[in-house]
């Protein structure tokens, strides 16, 4: 009982502290088959740049099973997962669907209570398996892209029945609740024939809202990727796309704004323009060249874009307070830090609970292209949303060949008297106190010594330390 409340007490802390500053990135499958500098593994990543990871993505099976996708996804769970004994303030969830995988085995999943079921139980027991705290639901989208009308309804019951299980599954276990998120759509349309909007709110922790992808490649004008706000030539449904648009769309209809992620992104989106003229609004047909990195038409990656701006310049879209750049035709509307200060200081003045990101291996993550250091938008993106990682205890006896260990030693805060008793019998060592975690024996020369742990830790016996959790 004593260790509940210690653990509760340290997730009033620690889960208080998550919630007030939010900065979510995603990772994705496909980047470890980038050529070169551009490949992207789980070592890439640095474990206190986001407060949550996010793996893309996982897919669901014809047997409603949630399962992996790619042939090394169990290795790159278990790396991506180690980036927790890094930060144990890290969490990590597990993403399921994407766009490539569409909406069809969504739909025959949510279509029944069985389906359903099967799917909500398979991924308790995938993610305790491989250790994630969470499920991300991208499903792209509810009641489009061939998903019937009454899918809509059918997402708010899976969000429902997942959270059911997950709290039983907290309560049954004493192990912390699994996170249940979801990446939803930015555009209204897409919105209004896929979610009861204030239901799902209910029931996911939160909800990446993907402000981005509003134009490209598939128009015949150019447009800006994730405008901040509404432009002067947007007229009839374009004049929702764009970023303040949909965050108060969510909001007005329902979502408490402190569960809203807005996203941002570290790419850009491309087109070949037709004429001389060369602003937003341009005529454009199709996408410039794929770049040699990310290798898909119409999408170039923040360092690609470096690599382009020599010989050119940075120009704004005033209205929409978003940059992009133009040369021997070609056209990218992208985002920098500037782009990002201004959208960080929207998200804070109508008090968003954070900021979301894709993707990480879109950034210049080893800082060899753009001249701005590692990953330079993420960065600054975590400067401006003021993430402050709670301090860590001193690391006193790293493990050999892992520095940033945050196992802490044996510090203790109290020496009481030898103690008789408990250590009679015993080989001189540490011993945890059976009626505290936070306190543990010392036993030496047959004397009982009570000691405990510094404040917010508890004495983990298999490293004989002073840790974040017990086990
Ligand atoms: C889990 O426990 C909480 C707190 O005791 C309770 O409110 C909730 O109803 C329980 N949920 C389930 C599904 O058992
Ligand atoms: C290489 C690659 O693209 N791998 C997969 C990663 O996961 C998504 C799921 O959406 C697949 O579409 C990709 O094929």
């Amino acid at each position: 009982m004593a260790r509940l409340t210690l653990l509760a007490g340290l997730c009033l802390v620690l889960c208080h502290f998550a919630t007030s500053k939010q900065m979510v990135c995603y990772f994705t499958n496909w980047s470890q088959y980038r050529p070169g500098a551009g490949k992207y593994m789980p070592s890439n990543v640095d474990p206190f740049l986001c407060t949550h990871l996010m793996y893309a993505f996982a897919m669901i099976n014809h047997a409603n099973e949630l399962v992996t996708y790619e042939w090394n996804d169990e290795t790159l769970y278990q790396s991506f997962n180690a980036l927790k004994n890094r930060n144990p303030n890290l969490k990590t969830l597990l993403a399921v669907g994407g766009w490539n995988f569409g909406s069809t085995q969504f739909s025959i999943t949510v279509s029944n209570a069985a389906n359903r079921q099967k799917f909500i139980q398979s991924s308790i027991s995938f993610l305790r398996a491989y250790g994630f705290d969470g499920l991300d639901l991208d499903w792209e989208y509810p009641g489009s892209r061939g998903s019937p009308p009454e899918d809509k309804q059918r997402f708010t019951l899976l969000c429902k029945e997942l959270l059911e299980a997950y709290e039983a599954e907290g309560n049954a276990t004493g192990r912390p609740r699994l996170l249940l998120t979801a990446a939803v759509s930015a555009g209204k349309g897409t919105i209004d024939a896929g979610y009861e909007i204030a239901e799902v709110a209910k029931y996911l922790d939160f909800i990446n809202v993907m402000t981005y992808d509003f134009h490209g490649t598939w128009e015949r004008f150019t447009g800006h990727n994730s405008p901040l706000y509404q432009g002067s030539n947007d007229e009839g449904d374009l004049v929702y796309f764009n970023t303040d648009y949909a965050m108060r769309y969510w909001r007005d209809n329902g979502t408490p704004v402190e569960k809203l992620r807005m996203g941002f992104a570290t790419y850009g989106r491309t087109f070949r323009l037709t004429s001389s003229e060369s602003g937003v609004g341009a005529p454009a047909s199709g996408p410039a060249s794929a770049g040699p990195y990310t290798r898909e038409a119409g999408f170039w990656s923040y360092y690609e874009i470096c690599g382009f701006l020599q010989e050119t310049k940075i120009q704004w879209i005033d209205e929409q307070r978003v940059p992009y750049a133009t040369k021997n035709g070609e056209w990218v509307g992208f985002d920098t830090k500037e782009s990002y200060e201004i959208k960080v200081r929207y998200l804070k003045d109508q008090k968003y609970g954070g900021a979301f990101v894709w993707a990480l291996d879109l950034d210049d993550f080893a800082g060899q292209f753009c001249g701005q250091g590692n990953h330079p938008l993420m960065s600054h993106l975590h400067n401006l949303m003021d993430i402050e990682w709670p301090p860590m205890p001193p690391t006193t006896t790293p493990k050999p060949g892992v520095t940033t260990t945050q196992k802490t030693t044996t510090t203790t805060t109290t020496t009481h008297k030898p103690k008789p008793g408990f250590c009679n019998g015993k080989p001189d060592g540490l011993y945890p106190n059976p009626s505290d975690s936070n306190r543990f024996y010392e036993c030496a020369f047959g004397e009982t010594y009570d000691r405990n742990c510094g404040h917010g830790t508890v004495y983990n016996d298999k490293c004989k330390c002073c840790d974040w959790t017990t086990s």
